[in-house]
């Protein structure tokens, strides 16, 4: 009898990574790169916690940290689609990533628009094959789908850091990724992708905690000692401007969702986003009054399994070497 033996890549996910970074975009970039059932076919960036030639800039060198090679880098959006520009320095640094000395990235940013990088890569590949994972601003994410609103039905599924239903970072009631651009989150939102809303209900849980920190100093590389530096100088931020005794990594948390469903809790849930409440603009408003109909295409993630997400941050790291 003849074998024949197809290589299965069904458990591996092709992610485009939208993002601002940013230490917990850095650590979410690492995870994406570290972890085999994850395969990066883009990193596209968007203005948010710095400039975009800032968070441009600092993709590529963590991508030079980890030694990410043949992944586009494509630079996006530099100001929201209304709204004047604002950036995280509070919380990120002057660089947007302060703490690490960081190295000069090794290659250079592709000439595409993000917003054309993310059309191409999601209509040139199998429908139902790329999940989007947006960790900053939405609006690059906006833009690709008013100007290629086939992606809507040819996309996996959003999962997106940003947003929470029962508390604000931002404001009292909004996190800072929808606030600062929260016409695109409308956009987002009410497309008719499966949208799942990683938020601050779950990732305030994903604490970066002492036993956690020891688990990555104890790896003793240059990724690990980089994203040390990194939680460092995260934790300084998070105390001063939040009063966290140890910071929330919110990034990873969307790409950890990725690789392992069973890392936290989802339900499927109405959500919109305010764009004119005086107190509450930008809200992500969750609908709990009844259970869903099966036409909602949202869910909010709501517990973390605090010890198997760290696990899988810790496992990238060690692959990365
Ligand atoms: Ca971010």
């Amino acid at each position: 009898m003849k074998m024949i033996f197809i290589y299965d890549d069904s458990m591996t996910t092709k992610i485009i990574l939208d993002c601002d970074p940013g230490h917990d975009d850095a650590i979410a970039l690492l995870l994406a790169h570290g972890n085999p059932d994850i395969e990066l076919v883009a990193v596209t960036t968007v203005h948010g916690n710095q400039t975009i030639e800032k968070v441009t800039r600092n993709a590529l060198a963590v991508a030079t940290v980890a030694g990410i090679t043949g992944v586009p880098f494509a630079a996006g959006a530099h100001r929201p689609l209304v709204r004047d520009a604002e950036v995280a320095d509070s919380i990120h640094g002057e660089s947007g990533l302060d703490g690490p000395t960081l190295p000069e990235p090794t290659f250079a940013v592709d000439d595409r628009h993000a917003v054309d990088l993310i059309i191409e890569t999601v209509m040139q590949n199998e429908p139902g094959t790329i999940t989007i994972v947006p960790t900053g601003a939405l609006t690059n994410i906006a833009l690709a789908v008013r100007k290629e609103p086939r992606i809507a039905e040819r996309v996996k599924e959003v999962v997106l850091m940003g947003g929470g239903y029962h508390v604000g970072n931002w404001s009292a009631a909004a996190e800072f990724n929808i606030v600062i651009d929260p016409e695109a989150a409308h956009i987002v939102f009410n497309e008719k992708w499966k949208l799942t809303m990683v938020g601050l209900d779950l990732t305030h849980q994903a604490l970066a905690t002492p036993d956690v920190v020891a688990s990555i100093a104890a790896i003793d590389t240059v990724p690990a000692r980089f994203v040390l530096e990194l939680l460092e100088f995260f934790a300084e931020s998070y105390k001063d401007a939040q009063g966290f005794e140890f910071p929330p990594v919110h990034d990873p948390c969307a790409v950890a969702l990725v690789i392992d469903p069973s890392v936290m809790t989802v339900v499927r849930v109405p959500l919109d986003v305010e764009l004119t409440g005086t107190l509450t603009l930008g809200m992500t408003v969750a609908d709990f009054r009844a259970e869903a109909p099966d036409t909602c295409n949202t869910w909010a993630a709501t517990n973390l399994d605090h010890a198997k997400f760290w696990g899988l941050v810790v496992d990238a790291l060690r692959r990365i070497g």
